[in-house]
Formats: C-alpha cells, sequence, structure tokens
C-alpha cells in the first residue's frame, strides 16, 4: 500500500461512565490493533463539564489522529462497533456514555448522508472537541478555522487535563 492510499482523520473520544480514562484507553487499543489504522497523534485526556444534557456526569474527552485507506462509512461502522463491543448502550441523545466514537474530521471535505456528518455536528461550538483537537495540528480546520481560533470565542476554563493517551 503507498502513502497515498492513506487518508488522515480525527476521531474524538468521550466517556462518563464508568472507569473514564480506562475507557478512553481501551478505545485507543482497539484503534492501535486494527490492522489498517495507523494512530499518527493523540491529544492529552480533558475532563470536560457535560454539553447538551447537563444534568449528568463530567466527561473524559480526547482526541486521537489516524492515517487509514479506510473510507469514512468504514471507519463510521468501525467506531460503532467498538462502542458496542465496549459494552455501551444506547439511551437517550446527547446522554450518559460509557464510550462515544464520533468522527470529528477528515482530510477529504464535508461528508452529509444519512448516517453521517464530517465534521461532527457542532464540533466547531464544543470545547470538548476543540481543546483536545488543538493538539493535533493547525492543518485541521472546521469550516475553514483551527481549533485554536475556534476556541478564541468559547469558554474553556472547564476544560482541566488529566493524563496523557498512549500512543502519542
Ligand atoms: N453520526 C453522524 N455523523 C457522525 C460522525 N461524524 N461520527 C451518526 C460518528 N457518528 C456520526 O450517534 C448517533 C449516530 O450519529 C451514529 O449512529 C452515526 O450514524 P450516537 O453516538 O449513538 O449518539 P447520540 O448521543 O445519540 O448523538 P451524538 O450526535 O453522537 O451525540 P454527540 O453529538 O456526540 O454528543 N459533553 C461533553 N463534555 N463531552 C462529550 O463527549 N458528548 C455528548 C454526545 C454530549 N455531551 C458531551 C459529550
Ligand atoms: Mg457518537
Amino acid at each position: 500500500m503507498s502513502a497515498n492510499d492513506q487518508t488522515d482523520y480525527v476521531v474524538a473520544l468521550g466517556s462518563n461512565l464508568g472507569d473514564r480514562r480506562q475507557n478512553l484507553r481501551t478505545a485507543l487499543s482497539a484503534l492501535q490493533a486494527h490492522p489498517a489504522i495507523e494512530v499518527v497523534q493523540s491529544s492529552h485526556i480533558y475532563e470536560t463539564p457535560p454539553w447538551g444534557d447537563l444534568n449528568q456526569w463530567a466527561f473524559y474527552n480526547a482526541c486521537v489522529r489516524i492515517k487509514t485507506p479506510l473510507n469514512p462509512d468504514a471507519l463510521l461502522e468501525f467506531c460503532l462497533t467498538t462502542e458496542v463491543s465496549m459494552g455501551r448502550m444506547r439511551d437517550k441523545k446527547w446522554g450518559p456514555r460509557l464510550i462515544d466514537l464520533d468522527i470529528v474530521w477528515w482530510s477529504g471535505g464535508k461528508v452529509e448522508t444519512e448516517h453521517l456528518t464530517i465534521p461532527h455536528p457542532f464540533a466547531d461550538i464544543r470545547a470538548f472537541v476543540l481543546v483536545p483537537l488543538s493538539e493535533l495540528g493547525d492543518d485541521i480546520k472546521i469550516n475553514h478555522c483551527t481549533a485554536t481560533v475556534l476556541l478564541e470565542t468559547l469558554d474553556q476554563a472547564e476544560c482541566a487535563k488529566v493524563a496523557s493517551l498512549p500512543g502519542t
């Protein structure tokens, strides 16, 4: 396989149930174990206040940059399968979750299908996405802006760095 077959993606990891740190690390290990995925960079883990549904535990969030020849649908399928294999139960939208793997960005531009939207909805106004994303390179742009620029108008005071993810 040549380097030209590879596409860059950012996968956002989130958890606010169980051992949150371990859940993110298990998800990272699943990405690393996939034969067609190369994890090239990972952010620190941040503890972040809940967004959307405020009445739930604080989250741990991180972002991972990968290279893979998988197309967006195939990567989404792998993300959803990983969530299920880790024991995620789907309850209410924006509610508590053991693990969430969302495709935040890829180098191929916008995707808008019934099952997949890239950049991930609200990524440009979510500090819990943008704070870890800002560690992964200024070539990553959401709606033409870097995470660093988007964060200038957002409150990120409550996003606290708690640990590193392995693999950096
Ligand atoms: N889907 C569409 N686009 C994507 C994409 N780019 N990546 C579809 C992944 N999935 C995508 O997702 C439902 C469906 O979204 C998937 O089956 C896929 O076809 P879901 O994970 O079951 O979750 P959901 O809760 O019903 O909705 P969603 O949109 O994933 O929730 P969000 O937007 O991810 O929000 N606060 C903090 N601090 N940190 C968090 O991580 N997460 C949420 C969940 C709310 N508040 C949070 C956090
Ligand atoms: Mg999701």
